[in-house]
């Protein structure tokens, strides 16, 4: 189908087919509402088209990271391993757009970069890469939360006579490292993941690592039979406790691996002795610190846990240099997204892996031949930047938005992201957010947070059809004190530390506004929110 501007406007305009386009789609078109899809990639799969980078893995139990809207895709998909690779979800994914025939309402290999409210209309109109727009009542943007791969301004980079890549847009061919010596700039998920299988092919490796992270053990595995036809057995049970749980993980995957693995935090780890947190971490390693529950909200508690940390880090690596350098200090523990890892520490074990400490002496600039720090040069055939992401409201500025009045959305959150439930904004009416800032997000499962925005929005459009109304948009006095709860529900937590540098702070992104985003109060929480202001005939916002 022709992606032109059309004399008839659509229903419902959808940007980006990652998993929250893809069930827009299915959705919205059960209730007939005439939509097309844009996609900058070639495909489906958003962040599992983009991040093939080695060992990429999600850190959820793959029988909760996946779709619950059709009983017999659940049963019937075959999940490998508790967290799923990357080639795994991306296989789901297309599997997915074949069985409910879901390409056939995208354009890909397009770009979108603007989206314009005509208000005399009340259209959106939607501008992309390829000159043409379309027309539509209502716009989605299903454009995820890391979607746009920062690569930090660097002296020199451009020079680099090398093989460059960025983990998050990683070629589909995929990088053959044989016989070559590799640099990675970055230690969050992606060069924590990715570092140790590149370590096995490359020639040697060097990572340059600014802040070390508080990493725990994924323990995967191939999925055990047993769990997985449990699951099966019961998984409108699961699902259910899913869309009530505080990350959108049910109680029956507690003992799996990733994040379903966390144990009931039920001891303080103030009340510990140093003999009972020495023998704790000779019996669980890094996930002893799992079992403390005073560490979010005392930094006392919280620097014990580091202490731990450090010192189990210290045990694992040979090298006492090495095991220095890969120690976090100075910032606490569960400030950030936890990492989650498969023999990273062990890595360095390898003769051909070397750590470049950058507190001992950062990166001055990049040279036709590698990187030259304050510590010295470091030559390399292939530059890798694990540099992570513009978070939460990147892809949406780097479109130009433009609500009532010409107003930009560059301009609206210009001191930081404002937004009603995370799904709508003041000024840009019939503009909906998927998992956009203000909302759980990337503080969950978000397949399960994915739905439930879909769900709430598509809800929405029925009711406003069925009232005749054309348009809704949050009250400014909704939209303020949304706001403020977002910031006081994370207020004193470890999340938003003074020495906390997260990318949920927008603290990676040089002059980004420090802003707490995600909502903390957990998916459960939030869905009874979001329902009571649907019963309530959708409590602060101004319906026309
Ligand atoms: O990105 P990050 P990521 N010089 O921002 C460093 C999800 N995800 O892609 O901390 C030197 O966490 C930076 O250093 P510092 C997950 O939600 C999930 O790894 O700023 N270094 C940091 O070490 C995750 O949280 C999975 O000091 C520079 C790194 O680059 C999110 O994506 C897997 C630098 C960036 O880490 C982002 O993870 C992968 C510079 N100029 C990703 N600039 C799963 O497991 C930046 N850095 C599901």
């Amino acid at each position: 189908m022709s992606a032109t501007a059309e004399a008839e406007p659509l229903d419902v305009v959808v940007v980006g087919a990652g998993f929250a386009g893809m069930y827009a789609i299915w959705k919205l078109r059960q209730n007939g509402l005439k939509l097309r899809v844009i996609e900058a990639g070639k495909d489906v799969g958003g962040t599992w088209y983009w991040n093939r980078y080695p060992g990429a893995r999600c850190d959820i139990t793959s029988m909760e990271y996946s779709f619950s809207f059709s009983d017999a895709l659940q049963q019937e998909w075959e999940w490998t391993e508790i967290m799923a690779a990357q080639p795994e979800i991306l296989s789901y994914a297309n599997h997915v757009a074949d069985r409910f025939d879901l390409r056939e309402h995208v354009d890909f290999d397009t770009r979108v970069t603007s989206a314009t409210y005509l208000e005399a209309e009340n259209l959106w109109e939607v501008g992309t890469d390829k000159g043409n727009s379309y027309r539509a009542r209502f716009c989605i943007m299903a454009t995820g939360c890391l979607s746009v791969p920062n690569t930090p301004a660097i002296e020199g980079q451009e020079t680099f006579a090398g093989e460059v890549y960025h983990t998050g847009n990683w070629p589909a061919a995929g990088v053959d490292f044989s016989g070559k010596t590799v640099g990675i700039i970055g230690t969050g998920s992606s060069g924590v993941q990715s570092i140790p299988v590149i370590a096995r092919e490359a020639e040697h490796l060097t990572v340059l690592q600014r802040t070390p992270n508080y990493n725990l053990p994924a323990n995967n595995a191939p999925l055990p039979t047993d769990y997985r036809n449990r699951i099966k057995d019961h998984y409108a049970e699961v699902r259910a406790a899913q869309r009530l749980a505080q990350i959108g993980v049910s109680e029956f995957s507690r003992g799996l691996g990733g994040l379903g693995s966390y144990p009931e935090p039920a001891e303080a780890i103030l009340e510990t002795t140093a003999e009972e947190r020495t023998a704790a971490l000779d019996r669980f390693g890094f996930e002893a610190i799992r079992h403390y529950n005073d560490l979010a909200l005392s930094e006392e508690a919280n620097e014990l846990a580091c202490e731990m940390y450090r010192e189990q880090v210290r045990r694992i690596v040979d090298d006492p240099k090495t095991a220095e350098g890969l120690m976090p200090r100075d910032y606490p523990y569960g400030c950030k997204r936890p990492v989650i890892d498969i023999g990273y520490y062990e890595t360095f074990n390898r003769d051909n892996v070397t750590l470049v400490d950058l507190r001992q002496g950062g990166i001055e600039r990049i040279t036709p031949s590698g990187v030259q720090t304050a510590q010295g040069a470091f030559d390399f055939d292939v530059l890798v930047y694990a540099t992570g992401f513009d978070a939460m409201t990147g892809a949406l500025l780097r479109m130009d938005i433009r609500g009532r009045g010409g107003e930009s959305l560059a301009s609206y959150w210009e001191h930081g992201p404002k937004t009603y439930l995370g799904l709508q904004m003041t000024g840009f009416p019939n503009l909906f957010t998927v998992t956009g800032p203000g909302s759980p997000s990337v503080l969950s499962n978000m397949l399960v947070s994915i739905e439930q925005h879909v769900d709430w929005i598509s809800d929405c459009i029925n009711y406003l059809d069925q009232k005749d109304a054309s348009s809704i948009e949050p009250t400014p006095e909704a939209e303020d004190a949304w706001v403020r709860h977002v910031f006081e529900v994370a207020d004193g937590t470890m999340l938003t530390s003074e020495s906390c540098n997260s990318w949920y702070l927008g603290a990676n992104i040089p002059g980004k506004p420090r802003i707490f985003m995600p909502y903390v109060a957990g998916v459960g929480v939030y869905r009874q929110q979001c329902e009571a202001i649907v019963a309530d005939g959708y409590r602060g916002f101004a319906i026309r």
